[in-house]
């Protein structure tokens, strides 16, 4: 029998979850783009945001396959909670290293995924010149406070549909209970 996932592509503007979600998935992926003058007054570098849901499906193996969903950055998305609680589902949660509120960033986002840490790799982009280390570090805190052991935290570049599986790959083997 297939097994099933579904993999919740959270975090701020800008972080690379579109881009992640198109560079994953095995089939073109269903977007929500729109003019970002539409939604946004000013201060982005971006042409484009996200206003509701990205789709996109990705077969690893034979066996599994994993529904991609990428939820909107700029309100932390209510419903994103419920969600996460469904068996087979797991979190990549996309920072920016180059924001000085990062760690800021990590703790409001962990907060809406209280009690479902068991599920959520952190995927750090933007971050050519950082190491895994010092981002592992900047982190500590708020890893910390929501028990995800340092590990759980990767680079990643949403560009590189390898780079993407990496991290995809590390959520997957994740266990399904928090123990
Ligand atoms: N340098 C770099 N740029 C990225 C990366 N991921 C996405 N981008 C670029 O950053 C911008 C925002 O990406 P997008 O996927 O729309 O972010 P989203 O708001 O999280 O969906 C786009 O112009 C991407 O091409 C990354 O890992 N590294
Ligand atoms: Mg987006």
């Amino acid at each position: 029998m297939p097994t099933r996932y579904r993999m919740i592509f959270a975090g701020p503007v800008g972080a690379g979850k579109t881009t992640a979600v198109r560079a994953l998935s095995d089939v073109p992926m269903v977007d929500t783009e729109v003019p970002m003058s539409a939604v946004t007054p000013e201060g982005e570098d971006k042409t484009t945001t996200t206003v509701g849901l990205d789709y996109g499906s990705w077969k690893p193996t034979a066996e599994v396959s994993v529904a991609l969903i990428g939820i909107p950055g700029q309100q932390r998305f209510a419903s994103a909670r419920q969600t996460a609680t469904l068996p087979g589902t797991r979190i990549l949660l996309w920072l920016r290293a180059d924001r000085p509120d990062m760690a800021a960033e990590a703790e409001a986002w962990l907060a809406e995924f209280a009690g479902q840490e068991h599920r959520v790799v952190i995927a750090i982009s933007h971050a050519p010149d950082r190491t895994v280390g010092s981002l592992r570090r900047a982190l500590a805190e708020v890893l910390q406070r929501h028990g995800l052991p340092p590990a759980r935290v990767l680079l990643a570049d949403a560009r590189d549909r390898d780079s993407v599986i990496r991290v995809a790959c590390a959520a997957l083997d994740l266990p399904e209970e928090n123990r």
